[in-house]
């Protein structure tokens, strides 16, 4: 097993993050070599999707025959995470490549002062945009808050910067975290210096691989960046009858037939807009990456975020720390420069997607590199370097309890967090803690993922030199975090009480 836990770098890394808050530095004095032509730049994200609904990831049920090429000419990531199992904590991790505990953000975000620190972060469209790259947001953003209405002139209930203020110049799509997906749902645009609310002319996931298209053949001359989210397979449950029909699967319950069908309708908008690429010329000049944001609702999620996702072989999913919540499929796609048809099994990160792309685009300079928590996948895809890309990672989340479920005390303190940390084969996790301090009425749990990937064998008490070192590690990662920026009391909020 590799070494665990350099403290020294640890040390040196928040130094840096602490004389680099706002993000990494675009000086105008840093010098950069472009290549010709820079590669296009394209993210599918997935919303709440099983870890096990996949074909590529051992999908029994749902025929995703796209998604399935996408892995077969690239490569497969077995040991992927997103950095929150949950929607706005997990995007900021995408796009500013760092931890959004850094940003105080533990949860979804409800009120503008819980978006103090990430309104100074660079993102991605950012950083691309300087380098001459268009960038779209199709699809879902939920950065802006979680609220979908749409007052006055505002992409969204809060006044938190759009997509259009964050980098990207074109936004069409939902500002909030669900929404309805039939045809004539409202939506929103921003393009050109103008903005409009519009009702869908489809199906909302069809629309969004539409506009997609749509967007790449406008931009067929390159460079871009697309980020195309779809909300798909976030509850509600609205799987078309001809998707519906299409599942061949008897066994399987209604809602789960919604589901599948939903999942369907994302496949065959991967495969559109990968058809596109390839009618365009721009398959081998473009670097694709698929993921999802946070594990599956499955059966036992809140009501409004429940999907009958299946995250096979894990325990848990979303909001949970265990491996179902945070383990996400993650695909890397550039022919020429991606193997075609292998499986990468160290551990990722979402936040890989910021350096492994802005270094593509020749967007960030190696010295810029070190404001985040990302490290770039390349050199690894290529086999210039071996082993986990990351020998640690560690989550720290806000326990989702409905109102009066639990009698705060002690044992359960409120807010509550749960705790976790990956480090080669092991996984630690600490459930129901304060932000600091310890509820000592959990216990560590520790699990070797190598022999036990559903997190069912608590080893604890076998290995407590384990438990003593991932513990003490978690616990120096967390100290560099700012404590969490709590929302208003819900009578105090602009806008109705969040579903995330
Ligand atoms: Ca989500």
């Amino acid at each position: 097993m590799r070494p665990l836990f350099s403290f020294a770098i640890l040390v040196a890394a928040f130094a840096v993050s602490q004389t680099l808050l706002s993000g990494v530095s675009l000086g105008a004095e840093q010098a950069r070599v472009s290549v010709s032509p820079p590669p296009n730049l394209l993210i599918l994200f997935t919303d709440d999707m099983g870890y096990g609904d996949i074909g590529a990831y051992g999908g029994r049920d749902i025929p995703t025959p796209h998604l399935d090429r996408l892995a077969a000419e690239g490569m497969r990531f077995t040991s992927a995470y997103t950095v929150a199992p949950i929607c706005v904590p997990s995007r900021m991790g995408l796009m500013s490549g760092r931890f959004p505990a850094r940003f105080g953000v533990f949860d979804n975000v409800y009120s503008p002062q819980q978006n103090q620190i990430w309104l100074q972060q660079t993102t991605l469209a950012d950083v691309l945009k300087k380098q001459g790259y268009r960038a779209a947001n199709i699809g879902k953003w939920h950065l802006s808050g979680n609220s979908s209405a749409h007052s006055g002139n505002e992409l969204g209930g809060f006044l938190f910067k759009p997509p259009h203020e964050r980098g990207f110049d074109e936004f069409v799509g939902i500002t909030g975290g669900m929404h309805t997906f039939w045809k004539g749902t409202g939506l929103a645009r921003f393009k050109d210096g103008t903005y409009e609310r519009f009702n869908s002319p489809d199906y909302l996931t069809d629309f969004f691989g539409t506009e997609a298209c749509e967007f790449i053949q406008r931009q067929k001359d390159g460079p871009w960046f697309l980020y195309l989210a779809f909300n798909a397979p976030h509850a509600p449950l609205h799987g078309l009858d001809e998707d519906q029909a299409a599942i061949d699967a008897k066994d399987i319950s209604p809602d789960r037939r919604k589901y599948a069908a939903m999942v369907r309708a994302v496949d065959r908008n991967v495969g559109r807009v990968m058809d596109k690429l390839r009618e365009l010329g721009l398959a081998e000049n473009t670097l694709t990456v698929f993921a999802n944001d946070n594990g599956g609702g499955g059966n036992n999620a809140s009501e409004h975020t429940r999907n009958t996702a299946i995250n096979r072989p894990h325990r848990g999913h979303k909001f949970d720390v265990l491996e179902g919540g945070v383990r996400v499929p993650f695909i890397l796609h550039w022919p020429g420069q991606v193997p075609a048809g292998k499986a990468f099994d160290g551990i990722v990160s979402t936040t890989d997607v910021f350096p492994t792309f802005a270094k593509a685009a020749s967007a960030l300079a190696e010295s810029e590199t070190t404001t985040l928590d990302g490290i770039d996948l390349m050199p690894f895809v290529k086999g210039e370097k071996s082993g986990h890309v990351h020998e640690t990672l560690c989550w720290q989340q806000r326990v989702w309890t409905r109102p009066n479920e639990r009698k705060p005390g002690p044992a359960y303190p409120v807010p509550a967090y749960n705790l976790a940390i990956r480090s080669g084969q092991w996984k630690a996790i600490k459930l129901d803690q304060p932000f600091e301090g310890t509820n000592h009425g959990r216990a560590w749990e520790l699990y070797d993922l190598s022999q036990d990937p559903a997190e069912l064998n608590d080893l604890a008490t076998e290995f407590p030199d384990k438990v003593k070192e991932l513990s003490e590690a978690f616990f120096v990662w967390q100290k560099q975090m700012p404590k969490p920026i709590a929302a208003p009391a819900a009578s105090n909020r602009k806008v109705a009480p969040p579903k995330p």
